[in-house]
């Protein structure tokens, strides 16, 4: 029988891209915006206070481009917990001149080509690469200021198909992804949350950093690195400037 590697998985992630109904925004009376930005602050306040509770991180970004205005990033132990976010933000005033241009559900996994001995016996691991894994398992949202966001699997194709692979050609496969990936330490910060069941992807990637050229550059050398160039296959790219939630008002005021 054939095996799949094994994982293991921490929070789940809901990624909600949102756009300002910019003509009923200005048409509104002032009230009605001063109270829609009070709730959507207050919204995020505690969705954002979570993070001292060691119970998930949220995170609120302006998106660039045409695709979205706003990024909500949450993550949370449970699937019921994003789940009473997604109500939660609908009763507030905010939520009425904003429309879901698309959303993402991922779970964070740490798999077997990370460590074969953390799965045989998690103890038996040192601590520092126990505190790396629960670290992928339970994410923080940085401070860095930039945030990209897209969907990917991997290439199920007649010539390439990862899938079909060994777990060894796998693992070095995945091991030479990882040199790649060391190269950007202390530069780039990810967060690879499988969708598999989730959503229309196999895994949401999330980058974070403190310059936007640094989230091109290892996009693009990846690229030529045969785990992507012969086996990634891309979704949608969202970039976007994280904003504290005082900000909210200054953002939607001009
Ligand atoms: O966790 C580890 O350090 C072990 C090595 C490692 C694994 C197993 C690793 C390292 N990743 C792993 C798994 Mn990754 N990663 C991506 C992308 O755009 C693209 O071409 C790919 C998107 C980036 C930018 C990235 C960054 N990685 C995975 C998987 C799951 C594969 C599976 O299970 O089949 C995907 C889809 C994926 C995609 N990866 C690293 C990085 C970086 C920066 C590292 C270095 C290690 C670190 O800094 O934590």
């Amino acid at each position: 029988m054939v095996e799949a590697p094994q994982t293991e998985e921490g929070w789940f992630a809901l990624h909600d891209f949102r756009s300002i109904d910019w003509d009923a925004w200005r048409d509104a009376p002032e009230r009605e915006r001063r109270r829609a930005i009070e709730e959507g602050k207050s919204f995020l306040r505690h969705r954002e206070q979570v993070t001292d509770a060691n119970e998930g991180d949220s995170g609120l970004f302006s998106v660039l481009g045409h695709k979205a205005d706003l990024l909500f990033v949450h993550f949370r132990p449970s699937l019921d917990d994003l789940s009473a976010i997604e109500r939660r933000f609908e009763d507030t005033a905010l939520a009425a001149f904003t429309e879901r241009t698309t959303s993402y559900v991922s779970v964070t996994e740490v798999s077997g080509y990370v460590s074969d001995e953390y799965f045989a016996d998690p103890e038996s691991v040192d601590e520092g690469l126990r505190s790396y894994i629960e670290g992928k398992l339970t994410p923080d949202i940085p401070d860095d200021e930039y945030v990209c966001f897209y969907p990917m699997s991997k290439r199920r194709g007649e010539e390439y198909n990862w899938y079909d692979l060994s777990f060894s050609d796998r693992a070095d496969l995945m091991a030479d992804h990882g040199e790649v990936g060391k190269e950007y330490a202390g530069k780039i910060k990810q967060v690879i949350a499988s969708s598999v069941g989730l959503d229309d992807h196999e895994w949401g990637v999330t980058l974070f950093g403190s310059d936007p050229t640094d989230i091109k550059d290892i996009v693009y050398e990846m690229r030529f690195d045969p785990a992507s160039s012969r086996y990634g296959e891309f979704g949608d790219f969202y970039i976007g400037r994280r904003f504290p939630p005082a900000d909210l008002g200054a953002f939607l005021t001009g």
